[in-house]
């Protein structure tokens, strides 16, 4: 998982699937430096959601946006309208690959979350570990926790 790839795939007419390498060769106007600027404990630096839906080009009948860890089995769908232009995939830190305790290789970040299950983009659709981008028609694959009492299972107590 360290070397990570992430792929974007589902309804796209390119299909991809990116490393750390082919992230940081995107041009600098589709780099996010440094996400604490957005959230103190969110560190790293990333990619625009709009770069990689730019090169996979979604079909129209891409109306999610549907996030999957494969590593713990954490999914969030969102819809695709909405989180255009808000979030970020950040994929690095201090240089290097973003560290699996950052919520590396690659971290799902939207930049003005909702407070946990009170909207569709809300902190919990903030995916760790994101292995796959998949754009779908209609809402896929979420297991987001919906009650406070989830969040204390999820999270063991942590408050988050
Ligand atoms: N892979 C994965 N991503 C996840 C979660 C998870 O359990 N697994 N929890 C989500 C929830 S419910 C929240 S509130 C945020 C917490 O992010 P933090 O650990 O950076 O505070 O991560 C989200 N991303
Ligand atoms: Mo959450």
């Amino acid at each position: 998982m360290s070397d990570g790839v992430l792929t974007m795939d589902g309804e796209v007419e390119q299909p991809l699937t990116m490393s750390f390498a082919d992230l940081a060769a995107f041009a600098a106007t589709e780099q996010i430096a440094d996400v604490s600027r957005f959230h103190p404990s969110r560190k790293g630096d990333g990619v625009t959601l709009e770069a990689l839906l730019q090169r996979a080009r979604p079909k129209p009948s891409a109306t999610y946006l549907t996030l999957h860890s494969t590593t713990d089995n954490f999914h969030a769908s969102v819809p695709l309208a909405a989180i255009r232009g808000e979030a970020i995939l950040v994929y690095r830190l201090d240089g290097n690959p973003l560290p699996v305790k950052n919520g590396g290789p690659f971290r799902f970040l939207i930049k003005d979350p909702a407070a946990c299950h009170t909207d569709e983009l809300d902190d919990c659709a903030n995916v760790k570990f994101v292995d796959r981008i998949e754009l779908t028609a209609g809402k896929g694959l979420d297991n987001r926790p919906e009650t406070d009492d989830e969040h204390e299972k999820l999270h063991g107590g942590k408050g988050d």
